[in-house]
């Protein structure tokens, strides 16, 4: 059997699409740093991971999953833009890695497969890329240039207001891996509309939830419970509360979940959560400027004083080196 793994977010969904269209008939399943090495024990053959980070808290427990599948005679494809754990060795890998920070995965995923989908599947690349806020890159502005770029972002759009509706409905996100893998537009699908219409609508009440309820603590803005996309949370709670990093966070399961943005590129989320989280008993990491962040529910105020205290440093040290 084949498997694709995919991240559930827009990125990790037009990955996934891009891979299936190549690999028709794959089983597609999705997971998150944390759950990854749980979630492989159930495959056996050849494996596309797409836009899933390799979290440092459970590295050894993924690859000895990955060495078990390679040793069955399984191929591996992991397809990534998050940067890698420290002290990764991309020599003890047991299969092969497209890997960059530089791009999103679903732009990394299309260059890996071009030569086996229609060149039309490029604009699911485009969507990827735009859900990561990474279409700004030599080879999406390439690709782009053969497509109606306001189209696209009409597309991308539905695509992402649909999924940020849906919340963790993993039946639905598949149903739009194949649909998109078929290379049919968002626009032409009634109900990814009718959801991107009623999150677009939404999203304009919550964002002024959000500036009404959005609380200041130094350097961060976040807000709790809102019951609302934590990714859209941080990006407003980040604006209105008007510090440099914004968290949109929700309590889960006896646990705190964290989206965590900041608008400051002399900050590095991913190297200051990883550093921070575990010392909660949680964790945390990403992209520098997009990341994410777990903690039990007694450590959130512990870990938020921490957390500040590690941005402020780091803001005041970036700043005395210019
Ligand atoms: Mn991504």
């Amino acid at each position: 059997m084949d498997w694709i793994i995919a991240h559930g977010d827009t990125d990790g969904i037009c990955s996934a699409a891009i891979a299936l269209a190549a690999r028709k008939g794959s089983e597609v399943f999705f997971s998150h740093p944390s759950g990854l090495a749980e979630d492989l024990k159930q495959v056996e053959g050849n494996v596309v991971i797409c836009d899933i980070a390799l979290s440092s808290t459970f590295l050894q427990e993924a690859m000895a999953e990955l060495k078990r599948i390679a040793a069955g005679g399984g191929s591996i494809l992991y397809i990534d833009h998050h940067p890698l754990p420290r002290g990764f060795r991309k020599e003890d890998f047991p299969g092969k890695m497209a890997i960059s920070t530089m791009s999103c995965t679903s732009e990394l995923t299309y260059l890996e497969f071009k030569d086996l989908i229609p060149s039309d599947m490029s604009r699911v690349a485009i969507y990827g890329a735009i859900g990561d806020y990474m279409d700004n890159t030599y080879e999406i502005r390439r690709l782009l240039l053969d497509w109606e770029k306001r189209s696209m972002y009409l597309e991308s759009g539905l695509l992402i207001q649909a999924i940020d509706a849906g919340g963790r409905d993993y039946e639905t996100k598949r149903k739009m891996v194949s649909f998109l893998a078929t290379n049919r537009t968002p626009s032409s699908d009634q109900e990814i509309v009718e959801k991107a219409i009623a999150e677009a609508i939404s999203e304009e009440e919550m964002r002024k939830r959000v500036r009404e309820e959005v609380k200041v603590f130094g350097s961060l803005a976040y807000v709790l419970d809102l019951k609302w996309s934590m990714g859209k949370s941080a990006v407003y709670a980040r604006a209105y509360g008007k510090r440099p990093v914004g968290i949109g966070a929700e309590t889960r399961k006896g646990r705190v979940d964290m989206s965590i943005r900041t608008s400051s590129e002399q900050i590095d989320l991913n190297e200051l959560l990883q550093e921070i989280a575990p010392k909660h008993n949680g964790s945390g990491g990403g992209h520098p400027m997009a990341a994410g962040a777990r903690v039990p529910e007694g450590k959130f105020f512990e870990f938020l004083e921490d957390f500040n205290a590690l941005v402020e440093k780091n803001e005041r040290k970036r700043t005395v080196e210019y």
